[in-house]
């Protein structure tokens, strides 16, 4: 079997990727140390969270002066994401840090003034017409990043660069280059599907650098043109929800509740199984599914440590189902059984081993924000929000909110963010807050979503995931009161969720706010709807979106 060798220098979620490579018929040898890199033939260099702390790691493990060596003998070489970003001289993320300098300039920010940062989702790599490493035109690919190269035609490839851009809002950016032996993406091809996949062979194989600056069918000059430029690259994205527990056989089962209670109505009161995780989430995946969510619900209940099924879920699914995969439930600090402490960074990290590519928050997140007000908006670093996001990146941390509505008379009847609904409460009540639970719904504390969602971003989070308790299981559509509200609070992306029943649900989301992405569970559980009907009927509705390729 053909080998390629991977660094993994820095803490990653580097299961997809080896999961990635092995799918393509290759074997993965480990770069342990600068001494090994010598021996790799085809070197890849993956990389999450922040720019300095990736290239101190690298400067102190002395990689860098083995990887400059490894190019410069033009030995193929593959950068990923903050492995692309390392090919800079610098970025704006960590000034003090400098990068390999292969490429001139620094990376900036996204302008976060009009739009969420980080850019989550599935964008272009648009190549305008130019052979790389098999991207496609009409493909997407899956990107996760606040820093990025802006895109200024003929500044690359006056320095021999081909260059493939993404368009944000109005900033088109880079989003792969390749020159001679050197091929990097900002985009993650390991979760890019089969467009992806199919990325990652054309650098394993050596076509892709074979056909590089070769004329391309339908090009007459060889130069093709310029990389398109579109009023907006980001395709709506949406997200299949699987709540998992175990039932009352001690099988782990997809489960689906109504305004959180997932027990049968009926006299036995047993607890609904839809399916199993692994196949549903594969399904999901082959129907399109932007992104696959697994959520523990049992997990307030047990030791989290212990919950191994989760981990193999994880594991199960990463093998087969190339799009990112976020988990929840029990990422918290702990205490196993044995009585050891464990942390929840410590937990994130057995999940993000085990295939997962963000963690998502509920219950500890809320328990943080009190304190954080409790302690006049100061922060120490401690926090599981924090400690993960400074590991991992605040794009691999999600934070599930779960809240309720409060209808109150008037508006100086409570201290906190109201909104005027149209949704009048049991005694006509025009006006209602959010109130923010813990432990599945159960216990109702004196937040509103407002709080919450400002102070999580304050600690680093990188995305919310918006449920509604009101909403769960009613396929009555999402709250959009709720979103608003929230959206205006934040800049880092929001999830709608909760109260999708049909892909109308999903055009009124997308169309009636500005939300980042729209996640439904029970319809596609219950087989009421599939993903792919959502995509089309959103496609239809002139909305971009992502087709599943074969
Ligand atoms: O508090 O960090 O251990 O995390 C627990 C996680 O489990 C939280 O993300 C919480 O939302 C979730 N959870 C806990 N109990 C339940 C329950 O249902 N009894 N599920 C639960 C939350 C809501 C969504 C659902 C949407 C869409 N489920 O995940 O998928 O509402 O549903 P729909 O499209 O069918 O309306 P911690």
């Amino acid at each position: 079997m053909p080998t390629v060798h991977l660094l993994d220098y820095v803490a990653g979620n580097i299961r997809s990727l080896v999961n990635a490579i092995e799918k393509l018929g290759y074997h993965v040898e480990w770069v342990r140390s600068p001494e090994d890199v010598p021996k790799a033939e085809k070197l890849i260099l993956p990389g999450v969270g922040h720019f300095g702390h990736c290239l101190s790691q690298l400067s102190q493990a002395r990689y860098l002066e083995a990887i400059r060596k490894h190019i410069e003998q033009g030995k193929p070489f593959m950068g990923i994401c903050v492995g692309l970003q390392a090919l800079f001289e610098g970025s704006l993320e960590d000034p003090g840090a400098s990068g390999l300098g292969i490429i001139k300039g620094s990376l900036g920010r996204f302008d976060d003034s009009v739009k969420s940062v980080p850019h989550i989702g599935w964008n272009s790599a648009s190549t305008g017409g130019l052979p790389m490493y098999d991207l496609r035109p009409d493909s997407k690919y899956y990107y996760v990043h606040t820093y990025r190269f802006p895109y200024s035609k003929g500044e690359l490839e006056a320095q021999g660069w081909t260059v493939a851009t993404g368009t944000y809002g109005s900033e088109t950016f880079v989003g792969a280059v390749a020159k001679g032996n050197v091929y990097a993406t900002q985009f993650h091809p390991e979760k890019s599907g089969v467009a992806g996949l199919r990325t990652i062979r054309a650098f394993l194989t050596g076509e892709g650098a074979a056909s590089l600056g070769k004329p391309a069918s339908g090009a007459a000059d060889g130069q093709g043109t310029a990389p398109a430029v579109f009023s907006d690259g980001l395709t709506r994205r949406v997200i299949a929800c699987l709540d998992v527990r175990t039932n009352d056989q001690g099988d782990l089962v997809v489960t689906k509740g109504d305004q959180y209670d997932v027990r049968e109505k009926s006299s036995d009161r047993s607890v609904r199984n839809l399916g199993k995780p692994v196949d549903m989430a594969r399904r999901y995946y082959e129907e399109g599914a932007d992104e696959v969510t697994f959520l523990n619900i049992t997990s307030f209940r047990d030791c989290p440590v212990a919950d191994l099924p989760m981990l193999e879920v994880l594991r199960q699914t990463s093998r087969s189902v190339f799009v990112p995969l976020t988990i929840g439930g029990g990422i918290r600090d702990t205490v196993d059984t044995d009585g050891t402490k464990v942390s929840a960074l410590e937990i994130a990290t057995m999940y993000f081993k085990s295939g997962a590519d963000k963690v998502s928050i509920g219950s500890d997140a809320v328990m943080a924000a009190e304190e954080y007000y409790s302690l006049g908006r100061k922060l120490f670093g401690n926090t599981a929000i924090e400690q993960i996001s400074r590991a991992y990146g605040n794009q691999a941390v999600v934070v599930s909110v779960d809240p309720k509505r409060v209808y109150v008379p008037k508006l100086d009847a409570t201290r906190h963010n109201v909104v005027e609904t149209g949704y009048p409460g049991p005694k006509g009540e025009t006006l209602c807050w959010y109130a923010c639970t813990i432990k599945g719904g159960r216990e109702t504390r004196d937040m509103d979503v407002v709080e919450l969602a400002q102070a999580v971003e304050a600690m680093g989070a990188g995305e919310l995931l918006l449920n509604c308790i009101d909403k769960d299981g009613s396929n009555s559509g999402f709250d959009l009161e709720l979103i608003r509200q929230v959206k205006a609070a934040v800049k880092i992306p929001v999830i709608a969720s909760s109260g999708a029943g049909n892909p109308a649900h999903f055009e009124q989301v997308f169309q009636q706010t500005t939300t980042d992405a729209a996640l439904g569970a029970g319809m596609f559980h219950r087989g009421e709807y599939t993903v792919k009907q959502v995509k089309d009927y959103l496609r239809e509705k002139g909305l971009l979106v992502r087709q599943f390729e074969d």
